[in-house]
């Protein structure tokens, strides 16, 4: 033995741990820990081994790759194994590869590669029979994998009968399932709406999917298939490149991926890596690298395979989207609406290419749904530019010492009472713009681009006047000075003369603007124009009902209720004439009085109008751009009847045209005129 003892004790544990998390992954679809923290076990047990080769064994994790199938699907042997894929993670590594395959083919012209996204789902078989869809498999452990036929036949982009004359008699085309970013978004938002548990990624998403014992599930899960191989193939001739072998598969209707290119050498490799880097967020699906293959198949075949890995094909990973780290501690924020939001503090670490230290849990109801406590072990998962969030926790690995998150009663800001309504998720501080939490993101608000736009007030700014208590409320902007703006630290003179010119220019502004910039509950830009449409002017908003507001296109009930509810607040309203006395100001919108939404239309009035008269009915109705005749025919549009209608009511009624009696009409004269 020329082994130290703890070399051989690290050995075993990692074995025993890869064991654990190969069995969680690949049988219970349910991965304790994310793949990058599994990769670096591999990577030490794989180190170790080749240290102290005597300490390797047959059934060490590093002698294969996956699991066993689960129970319920039937097994499938892979006649033409299922081959895994080597990891590079820099361009050295890349650069080391090519040198191997060069060394090994003798030559040191560049190589030239297929590049394909590596696609984060779910590898998996498809056999074809004289063009008929007959076997779905997954890979399973690369030699044998779980028929799951009937799952795979209702994926819409799987053909279940090739396309085209010249199909070979046995087909095996291999894959990758997935499940595109908004399939799973809206997978997981269905789940959250339900209160049940979330998939932590689209792979798992995909494999959960996949592996449901009732093909129904499956069909409703919007998977897609992408091809990248061939397993078998029976009385064909394959074309020599593996380019032209995905070409003509997609010719036989399967799918492929449309950014595989071909290049030459490992630098364009690392050029086409970068590119696709740049590009990850945008995609539609998660990528997690690149596989690079030698593109000429007369070259695979001369380079052979090692375990069961191909030589000529390399998998380029980009940083990890999710990552270990613990959990330090939980603070609850308040934004401009009062909600109060759980924020994990945490171990930094590196995650989606930056240093995160902190991630949202979005509410209480995440919270207990994740069973997460003070000090555990978490996934974080940072995917394109989305907040990082904590999307699950490695139970197995809590601590003793591990606390319960509680909400806090009152606002850790202002120390009003925390409430949290039946039926909703988010908690509220109850103290509106008493709370200096809400009040900074308030004006913060009030000042940015869709509001008032002013430039030069950044968020760190904001918070920086509301600290040093220069101001209260969006009103005390206007009477800064340029003594108190360049007495702030970091401010120069020209700066601050810059941000005094900034609010006297957009202090004249318009009334939706104005409206929005006031960050009423549910008023958005849409809402805000609508408001502004309806009501024309500040002072008739302000005196509207609930009923009135409801009048306003797209406002139901609980919109109405905040617009009334911001309205009748006393400090509200003390702002909203500050602001005016400060300067600012908007033209009120005008009636158009030249829309006319009858134009096109003839009417006709019969009978006494009791209210009005005829003739006022006349001319509101030609202001409104309708013809107003003296006789019924097929051409009216519409019979206004009064009192006493005789044979122009009943000429109407015998040619089928609508008629209104007088309040119906006195309604939809005011209905329209509203609308202009
Ligand atoms: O997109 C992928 N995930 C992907 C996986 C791909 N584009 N190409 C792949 N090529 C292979 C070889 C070279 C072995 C035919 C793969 C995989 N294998 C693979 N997927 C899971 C294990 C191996």
């Amino acid at each position: 033995m020329n082994h130290p003892e703890p070399a051989a004790q690290e050995v075993a544990q990692l074995r025993e741990q890869l064991n654990e998390h190969n069995y969680r992954y690949y049988v219970l679809d349910d991965p304790s820990v994310p793949d990058a923290e599994y990769d670096r076990l591999l990577r030490r047990l794989q180190q170790l081994e080749a240290e102290y080769p005597e300490l390797l064994t047959p059934d060490s994790p590093t002698q294969r790759v996956g699991g066993e199938p689960l129970e319920g699907f039937e097994q499938v042997s892979h006649e033409v194994p299922m081959l895994s894929l080597d990891n590079a993670f820099s361009a050295e590594e890349l650069q080391a590869f090519e040198k191997r395959l060069q060394d090994r083919l003798r030559h040191s012209e560049p190589l030239e590669y297929a590049c394909e996204p590596k696609l984060d789902g779910i590898a998996v078989s498809l056999l074809y029979e004289n063009g008929l869809l007959v076997r779905g498999a997954t890979r399973g452990d690369g030699s044998t994998g779980e028929n799951i036929t009937s799952n795979v036949r209702t994926i819409a982009s799987i053909p279940l009968r090739l396309r085209g004359d010249s199909i070979p008699p046995v087909l095996e085309v291999r894959g990758e399932i997935y499940l595109p970013k908004a399939a799973f978004d809206a997978l997981n938002q269905r789940a959250r709406d339900n209160n049940e548990k979330t998939f932590v990624n689209p792979r798992n998403a995909a494999a959960g999917s996949l592996r449901q014992l009732d093909p129904k599930i499956t069909a409703s899960r919007a998977l897609q298939m992408c091809c990248y191989s061939i397993g078998r193939v029976e009385g064909f001739e394959l074309p020599p490149l593996h380019s032209d072998v995905l070409h003509l598969l997609n010719e036989w209707g399967l799918r492929i991926n449309s950014e595989m290119a071909v290049v030459k050498g490992a630098e364009a490799c690392q050029a086409y890596y970068e590119q696709l880097g740049q590009k990850r967020d945008q995609l539609p699906y998660e990528i997690d690298g690149i596989v690079f293959k030698v593109n000429s198949l007369q070259l695979q075949q001369r380079l052979g395979f090692v375990s069961r890995a191909p030589r000529w094909a390399i998998a380029y990973k980009f940083p990890a989207q999710e990552e270990m780290t613990q959990l330090l501690d939980v603070e609850f924020q308040v934004g401009r609406t009062g909600a109060v939001t759980p924020v994990a503090r945490l171990e930094p670490v590196f995650v989606g290419g930056v240093t995160v230290s902190n991630a949202t849990l979005h509410n209480m109801d995440e919270v207990e749904r994740l069973q997460v406590m003070k000090g555990d072990r978490v996934v974080i998962r940072r995917a394109g530019d989305v907040i990082p969030q904590v999307v699950k926790v490695v139970l197995e690995q809590r601590p003793d010492d591990a606390s319960v998150i509680e909400l806090p009663k009152e606002c850790p800001v202002c120390g009003s009472e925390v409430e949290r309504a039946e039926g909703e998720a988010a908690a509220r501080c109850s103290g509106g713009l008493f709370c200096g939490a809400q009040r900074k993101e308030a004006i913060k608000h009030f000042a940015s681009r869709k509001a008032l736009d002013i430039e030069g007030l950044g968020d760190k700014l904001v918070e920086q006047l509301v600290d040093e208590q220069l101001i209260q409320t969006p009103a005390d902007l206007f009477s800064l000075s340029l003594e108190q703006l360049s007495g702030l630290e970091r401010m120069a003179e020209k700066s601050a003369q810059n941000l005094l010119d900034a609010l006297k220019s957009s202090s004249t502004t318009t009334l939706p603007r104005f409206l929005y910039s006031l960050g009423i509950r549910e008023v958005g830009e849409a809402t805000a124009l609508s408001l502004a449409r309806h009501f024309l002017n500040l002072p008739a908003l302000c005196d509207a009902s609930e009923e009135a507001l409801l009048e306003v296109d797209d406002v139901g009930p609980i919109v109405a209720h905040h617009i009334y509810t911001f309205f009748r607040q006393a400090h509200n309203l003390e702002v909203l004439q500050d602001l005016q006395q400060q300067g600012v100001s908007w033209p009120d919108l005008e009636v158009d009085l030249s829309a006319r939404p009858l134009e096109g239309e003839t009417w006709v009035l019969t009978g006494t109008l009791t209210t009005m008269g005829r003739s006022e009915g006349k001319s509101r109705l030609q202001a409104l751009g309708a013809k107003v005749a003296g006789s019924v025919s097929a051409k009216t549009s519409m019979l206004v009847a009064g009192d006493k209608s005789g044979s122009k009511l009943t000429k109407a009624e015998q040619l089928g045209i609508p008629v209104l009696d007088e309040p119906a009409f006195i309604d939809r004269l005011a209905q329209l005129e509203s609308k202009r």
